[in-house]
């Protein structure tokens, strides 16, 4: 896609699922013109995994830190559980080299204090869903509460509990179960039932099943922020009313999606593709 002109002086990209498609990622960063000395990069969470360059991917964003506004993802929890011996990796699982890198505590401890939930001017950035029940300022104070609990002493409460099932979430719910259930929501949902309840579903947004609808679907569409949000492959780059998706399958043989938040401008590179790519 042609960038239309003039761009802004100082860009800000938002991009979908980078999942560790280190060639794709760079490629966008060339297509836009990236310079961390000038612009900025949003990243929607899942940095890593089933893609073949998670440990590129995060070393890259580790070192532009000063440019680099990354939320967690499902699957960059799923390292951090990983690497504190919480859950084995899977059989699609691309994350070795990233547990075996000399650099490894440096960049997940980098990774473990990445937000949940980023809001700034006019948006609001998290890897996957909002509960039906939340203003953007519940939304907020939830994902605060989880941060802190992962970025402390005791973030191997948290990470322990990412295997099992997760509580609805409920304002009553005891701490720890409540920021599980929070992160659940930040970073898993995508269909849910009106109570907040996930519903498993990966096809496209119009097949929900019976009773369940895309999270934001629930929610009052005169919110006050543009939603931006990744982990729906299903889903694709769409801008809709008060939200933008950005995960477009590079993983899965789609396209890479950087979306500029100043005029709406989007950018897409073909991510894996022949047999790296997922089916
Ligand atoms: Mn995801």
């Amino acid at each position: 896609m042609k960038l239309p002109q003039p761009t802004p002086a100082r860009s800000t990209w938002v991009v979908g699922d980078i999942q560790g498609c280190a060639d794709a990622f760079f490629a966008l960063l060339e297509q836009t013109h990236f310079d961390p000395a000038r612009d900025r990069l949003w990243v929607a969470g899942d940095l890593v995994n089933r893609g073949p360059g998670s440990l590129a991917v995060l070393r890259w964003l580790h070192a532009h830190d000063d440019a680099v506004t990354a939320v967690l993802g499902n699957h960059d929890l799923h390292l951090l559980a990983c690497d504190r011996g919480f859950r084995k990796l899977k059989r699609r699982d691309t994350l070795a080299p990233v547990l075996d890198a000399p650099d490894k505590s440096a960049l997940l401890d980098w990774l473990r204090r990445r937000p949940l939930l980023v809001r700034e001017g006019g948006f609001a950035l998290f890897h996957a869903g909002l509960a039906p029940s939340w203003s953007l300022a519940d939304a907020c104070r939830a994902a605060r509460d989880a941060e802190a609990l992962l970025r402390g002493p005791r973030a191997d409460e948290l990470l322990a509990r990412l295997r099992g099932e997760a509580p609805v979430w409920a304002h009553s719910l005891r701490h720890v179960d409540r920021c599980v259930a929070t992160v659940s929501v930040l970073t898993r949902m995508r269909a849910c039932s009106e109570d907040g309840a996930l519903i498993a579903h990966v096809g496209p947004p119009e097949a929900c099943p019976a009773g369940a609808r895309p999270w934001y679907a629930w929610r009052d569409r005169s919110a006050d922020a543009t939603l931006l949000f990744g982990h729906w492959a299903a889903h694709g780059h769409r801008v809709g009313r008060g939200w933008v998706s950005l995960d477009s399958g590079a993983v899965w043989g789609g396209l890479l999606t950087a979306w500029r938040l100043e005029d709406g401008a989007s950018v897409q590179v073909p991510g894996l593709v022949g047999p790296d790519a997922l089916r």
